[in-house]
């Protein structure tokens, strides 16, 4: 076992957490990770909230151990969403692209545990003194929507900041990137790339591919003029996108050629037109496995890292 004061808050065997990705993270796939020891995660995107309460009841049928729901606090559906997530009461709700301060109160009420992604100290303090149970801090490494911090530099410092766990997100996808959360002061992890290669994931065979074909520099940031920065896997519409924003296009049209691109990539396959969002560690994944494969890997080679770090430690 690798058990951290997280397991017993989020009541999971493992301190994994699945990343709530937009299209990517469906019931099928939250409940492979929850089965498996993990906290599944249905990622709520820019979805309707009849979408998203299917997508609850589906994966309630698929597993009896918690499962979380990511709202995209962006979503033209956000008051919609978190509707459902009360009247479902949902375990755990994990937020990304803004600030939940007002929902905290009535997920807590319900007893909801909430779990906000930060790109920043500030926003970490703010989150943990409003009653947030844990943070996830996500440095620049993870694909879709990023911060400006990497998470070496991130973890530690909101680590030393506050008294709720954090879990390092962005740029880890095995037991080594595990350790090394861990040993700046997380107490879990969230990962995203790695579970969209598993067998699970409901994405494109031509996304799940794009993953394995990637190396160390395919994963680029794009709308860095928006506001809205989001890395994707280098292809035709990461280029153009990057073109129109260098030849001056306003944040509104470059918005509007984002419009259902995701979609396109992780539902139609379409790799070339599509936005193919991944974090940079995409490089390292190499196989499709079952998802209960994956964690009980990256926890095996946790094990076998903490050893050999240990073995580093010689008395004088
Ligand atoms: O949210 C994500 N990743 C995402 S969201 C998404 S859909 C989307 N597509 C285009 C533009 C915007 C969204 C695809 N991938 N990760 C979590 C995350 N949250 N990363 C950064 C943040 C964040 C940023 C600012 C969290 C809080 C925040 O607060 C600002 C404030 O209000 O203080």
């Amino acid at each position: 076992m690798l058990n951290t004061d997280l397991c017993k808050i989020l009541n999971i065997k493992h301190p994994i957490i699945q990343g709530g990705m937009a299209w990517v993270a469906t019931a099928e796939l939250a409940a492979a990770v929850s089965n498996a020891g993990g906290l599944g995660v249905i990622g709520a995107g820019n979805a309707p909230a009849e979408i998203i309460e299917n997508e609850i009841e589906k994966a309630k049928k698929l597993t009896d151990q918690p499962f979380g729901v990511n709202v995209m606090l962006l979503s033209p559906f956000i008051e919609e969403v978190m509707e459902v997530v009360y009247r479902h009461k949902v375990s755990v709700v994990t937020t990304g692209a803004g600030n939940p301060g007002k929902y905290m109160k009535k997920l807590k009420e319900i007893g909801t545990k909430i779990v906000p992604v930060v790109p920043s100290v500030a926003l970490a303090k703010r989150m943990e003194s409003l009653g947030a149970d844990a943070v996830i801090v996500e440095g620049t490494e993870a694909g879709g929507h990023v911060g400006e911090l990497t998470t070496f530099v991130l973890v530690p410092q909101v680590a030393g900041e506050i008294n709720i766990p954090v879990i390092a997100a962005g740029g880890i996808a095995d037991g080594r990137g595990l350790v090394a959360a861990l040993a700046l002061g997380a107490k879990g992890v969230q990962i995203g790339t790695r579970f969209i290669c598993s067998e699970e994931c409901t994405a494109h065979e031509k996304y799940k591919n794009a993953i394995l074909k990637a190396r160390d520099r395919d994963a680029i940031v794009t709308a860095r003029s928006t506001g809205h920065p989001v890395r994707v896997l280098k292809n035709k519409f990461a280029k153009e996108f990057i073109k129109n924003e260098k030849e001056g296009f306003i944040p509104e049209e470059l918005e509007k050629l984002g419009v259902g691109k995701l979609r396109d990539a992780v539902v139609e396959g379409d790799v070339e037109g599509g936005s193919v969002m991944a974090g940079q560690i995409a490089g390292i994944v190499k196989e499709i496995k079952p998802c209960k494969e994956i964690i009980d890997e990256i926890v095996r080679d946790a094990k076998v890292q903490l050893q050999n770090l240990k073995g580093l430690v010689k008395e004088e």
